[in-house]
């Protein structure tokens, strides 16, 4: 396994659009193991290929308390969206930024497994907004977009500014 280096916000590659991935093979199990790792070490609740420079519709989450519960999203489509629900995120591309957004508060969503095979889930609370925001990432869009175009400059300042800090 290895760790993969996230790009950061105002990168221009967050905005590309992923393309859906052919077939599920040992290179995209790899993908899976090292964005896995990545999200753990940073540490976070979720990772889209995006966010490491990969531009394939894959997406890891995991909610859980004890960050045990990995699951992994090959290709995945959202089917339903059902209620609002406003909950603060924040993003690995945006370090130490944390906003509010409104997205559906239950979703159906279907992907594909590690191993290729199709699955549905029915997800809800934060695990529905988790999914929704990396999946965001694969068209492009990160969670500050939502915000008004005032926040969004003052971000891009603070991080450019703190980029050229820390080079
Ligand atoms: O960058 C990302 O896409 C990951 C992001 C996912 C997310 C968080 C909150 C709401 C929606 C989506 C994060 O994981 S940010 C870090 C974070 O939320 C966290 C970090 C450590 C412990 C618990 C949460
Ligand atoms: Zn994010």
């Amino acid at each position: 396994m290895a760790l993969l280096n996230i790009l950061h916000y105002p990168d221009p590659r967050l905005h590309k659009v992923a393309t859906p991935v052919a077939s599920v093979d040992d290179s995209i199990r790899r993908l899976i193991s090292d964005m896995a790792e990545t999200m753990y070490a940073a540490p976070g609740i979720g990772l889209a290929a995006t966010q490491v420079d990969v531009h394939k519709r894959v997406i890891v989450v995991d909610v859980s308390e004890k960050g045990d519960e990995l699951q992994a999203f090959v290709n995945p489509v959202i089917l339903e969206r059902n209620g609002e629900a406003e909950r603060e995120e924040g993003c690995l591309s945006v370090p130490g930024i944390y906003d509010k957004v409104t997205r559906a508060d239950q979703i159906v969503v279907e992907a594909l497994d590690r191993h290729g095979n199709p699955f549905r889930l029915q997800a809800e609370g934060l695990l529905a907004t988790c999914i929704q925001h990396e999946m965001d990432h694969l068209v492009g869009k990160v969670f500050v977009e939502y915000l008004s175009p005032l926040k969004q400059n003052r971000i891009k300042t603070k991080l450019r500014k703190r980029a050229r800090t820390t080079l």
